[in-house]
């Protein structure tokens, strides 16, 4: 069988790279085989919505894999915000809609922007966790907690400040970048649990007032309690999440563009620890290269479908 070069084709190419292999799709996917370095990995390019997947597509993934994916006993999986983009949050790649289109979600998440504005840094943070009080989980989520169920040594590391994968049911979930809620005194750190955010939090505008609450022990401004860029990672939770990525059995990646660092690491630590490593992703990102199974699928699509499959 001809070397498919790896690249990524549009649906339409790979549909003829493969008729030219004697391949074939189903059920909405295209795969291919790409042969590199002697060993060969599942290219699973997902041609169009598969509503409700049955997850008969499972049938095309190298036995090996799947049977390697039901006999793991201790996944590690790492999520980003593409995990919460079918409940309805925005990731960080897509532009921001409405009120706050005009801002870059990096020019607002560093310390220098909440010294600068602290009013309208705060704002935008009200705004989202406004937002996240009016979502749910997805079934993405879902598949994840019943798995945890299943497989207790199942480790959650999400670069996500939200709270669906616990509201889910998943626990021992590791924050590596924080979450909206609880917050923290910028001045002495003491940690404050927010009560529910108002309705009309989210549809402040950026410009409009907004008083930013201060720290009861030493009147510091509160700030949210996330990982702001150019901040450190809580130690804690980074050496856990390091841990996790190469003491594990098998590595599931899904919904990150693997652009922020130092977490980018993880699967790259994983695979040189020649952890197998899956990646769901609708689309292609720097992390694929260390992926032995790559899904073009997205997160509320494929990981109920996996599930099914371990169970
Ligand atoms: C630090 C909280 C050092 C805030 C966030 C090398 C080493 C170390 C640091 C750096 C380095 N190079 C650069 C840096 C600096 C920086 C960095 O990485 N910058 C990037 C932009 C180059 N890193 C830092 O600053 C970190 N701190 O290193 O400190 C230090 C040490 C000691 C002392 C002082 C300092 C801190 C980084 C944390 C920043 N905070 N969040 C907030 O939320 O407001 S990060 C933020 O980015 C979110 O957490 C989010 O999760 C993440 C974005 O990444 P993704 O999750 O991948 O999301 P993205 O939108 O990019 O991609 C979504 C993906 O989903 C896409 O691929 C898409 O295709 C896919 N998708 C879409 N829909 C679906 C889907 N997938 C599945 N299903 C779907 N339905
Ligand atoms: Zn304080």
């Amino acid at each position: 069988m001809a070397v498919l070069r790896k690249r990524y084709l549009a649906p339409a190419q790979y549909r003829q790279a493969q008729a030219r292999q004697g391949l074939h799709g189903e059920n909405g996917f295209d795969w291919g085989w790409s042969f590199r370095r002697g060993h060969s990995k599942i290219i699973a390019v997902h041609t169009n919505t598969v509503r409700g997947m049955s997850g008969s597509f499972l049938r095309e993934i190298r036995p090996e894999a799947l049977r390697q994916l039901r006999q793991a006993r201790k996944v590690t999986v790492l999520t980003g915000a593409g995990m919460s983009a079918e409940s309805g949050v925005p990731t960080f790649r897509d532009a921001q809609k409405g009120l706050w289109a005009n801002y870059r979600p990096e020019d607002l998440a560093t310390p220098a922007a909440f010294l600068a504005r602290p009013d309208f840094v705060w704002r935008w943070y009200e705004s989202r966790r406004r937002q996240l009080q009016r979502l749910q989980p997805n079934a993405g989520h879902q598949a994840l907690a019943a798995w945890q169920l299943k497989n207790p040594k199942m480790t959650l590391i999400t670069q996500n400040v939200d709270d669906l994968h616990e509201r889910a049911g998943s626990t021992g979930v590791i924050h590596v970048h924080g979450t909206l809620n609880p917050v923290k005194c910028f001045d002495c750190g003491a940690s404050y649990q927010l009560p529910p955010c108002s309705d009309e939090a989210e549809n402040a505008a950026p410009d409009q007032e907004a008083e930013v609450p201060r720290c009861s022990r030493c009147k510091g401004l509160l700030r949210p309690g996330v990982v702001w860029f150019g901040e450190a990672l809580p130690a804690a939770a980074l050496h856990k999440a390091e841990q996790a990525a190469t003491d594990c059995d098998l590595m599931l990646v899904v919904g990150t563009s693997g652009q922020v660092y130092p977490i980018a690491s993880l699967p790259g630590m994983a695979h040189s620890a020649q952890v197998p490593v899956w990646i769901i992703n609708p689309n292609a990102s720097v992390l694929d290269d260390q992926a032995s199974v790559l899904v073009r699928g997205t997160a509320a699509q494929v990981l109920p479908a996996l599930f099914d499959r371990v169970s």
